[in-house]
């Protein structure tokens, strides 16, 4: 899948749209989620062009990815989540039901996160 950069974050990257920001380094943007489905719901995403965490991983460079994890770590723990605890969470592709097609991270914390994710009935 191309990447679109008329797609929503690529659009906060650009300045074109405002964003309730958190976080910003050479590597990485974070921002607060504008439905949190949690007390404290951000998102991370990378400066780069990358479609998913599928392109992510395959394609960015060492400098990229080891930025953009330390980002959201950082992220995480700067939101007072360290202690309490909290949960990644990247969608990619239509079974995870992607809505964005530009590569981000979830961070949800704040409240008991329940084990994992709810099981579909069969
Ligand atoms: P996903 O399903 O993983 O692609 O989730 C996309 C998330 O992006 C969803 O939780 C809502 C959030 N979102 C969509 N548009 C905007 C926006 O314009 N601003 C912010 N802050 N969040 C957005």
């Amino acid at each position: 899948m191309a990447y679109d950069s008329e797609n929503i974050f690529a659009k906060i990257l650009r300045g074109e749209i405002p964003c309730d920001k958190v976080f910003e380094d050479d590597h990485a943007l974070a921002f607060r989620d504008i439905n949190p489905q949690t007390p404290t719901h951000i998102l991370v995403i990378p400066k780069g062009a990358y479609v998913s965490s599928d392109d992510f991983t395959a394609n960015a460079s060492e400098a990229e990815l080891a930025g953009f994890l330390r980002a959201v770590g950082h992220v995480a723990r700067e939101a007072g989540l360290a202690a309490p605890g909290y949960r990644m969470l990247a969608n990619h592709g239509a079974d995870a039901h992607q809505e964005v097609p530009h590569f981000h991270v979830h961070i949800f914390g704040g409240q008991n996160l329940g084990r994992m994710i709810k099981p579909v009935d069969k």
